[in-house]
């Protein structure tokens, strides 16, 4: 069997936090484990369908993330968050609310790497002044001091980085 968990993914726009999740999520599920993804772009189709990019709604965002994920926790499931949650004091926040079994990972791609990814153009925007309060442009991202994980993920390749994440959840998980 295993316990529920919540796994925090924590990087910039295009850092591969779903991907990562995505395929976690599939190898996990083949495993047996019971794992639900809750992806930032997810919630706000949704749950969080109120809420914009500016400081307050962030931390609102990630406060509705974490109750939600603090449920299915409580219900048996392995649950990976993948949203950008720039702030140290919504983390902490979130670490707060979940409690127990809350693992923070890091998803470590540098801005340059994830700037030439774009793969919704939104940097570019960013940069074009279109949007503004763009994580890692024009909003601050904080990255994790001493994360329980690292992905680099603008070294490891998708297949490396997943298998990494996976075997450290199986490794957490199992009882
Ligand atoms: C950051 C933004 C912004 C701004 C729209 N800043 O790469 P994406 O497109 O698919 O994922 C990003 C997503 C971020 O939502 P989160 O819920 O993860 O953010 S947070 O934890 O900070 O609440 C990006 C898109 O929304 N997006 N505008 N200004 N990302």
């Amino acid at each position: 069997g295993h316990k529920g968990s919540v796994f925090w993914l924590t990087g910039l726009s295009g850092s591969g936090k779903s991907t990562l999740g995505r395929a976690a999520e599939t190898r996990l599920f083949a495993d047996g484990v019971d794992v639900t993804v809750l992806d930032g772009d997810t919630l706000r189709a949704g749950l969080c369908k109120d809420l914009g990019f500016s400081e307050a709604d962030r931390t609102e965002n990630v406060r509705r993330a974490a109750e939600v994920a603090r449920l299915l926790r409580d219900a048996g499931q392995v649950v990976i968050v993948a949203l950008i949650s720039p702030l140290r004091s919504d983390r902490d926040l979130a670490r707060q609310i979940i409690g127990d079994g809350f693992e923070e990972v890091f998803v470590d791609a540098d801005l340059g790497t994830c700037e030439q990814r774009d793969p919704k153009g939104l940097y570019a925007a960013a940069r074009a002044g279109k949007i503004s309060g763009f994580t890692g442009i024009d909003a601050p991202y904080e990255a994790p001091g001493i994360p329980a994980l690292r992905l680099v993920t603008g070294k490891d390749s998708v297949e490396a980085a997943t298998k990494t994440l996976v075997t450290f959840v199986e490794d957490t998980v199992r009882n």
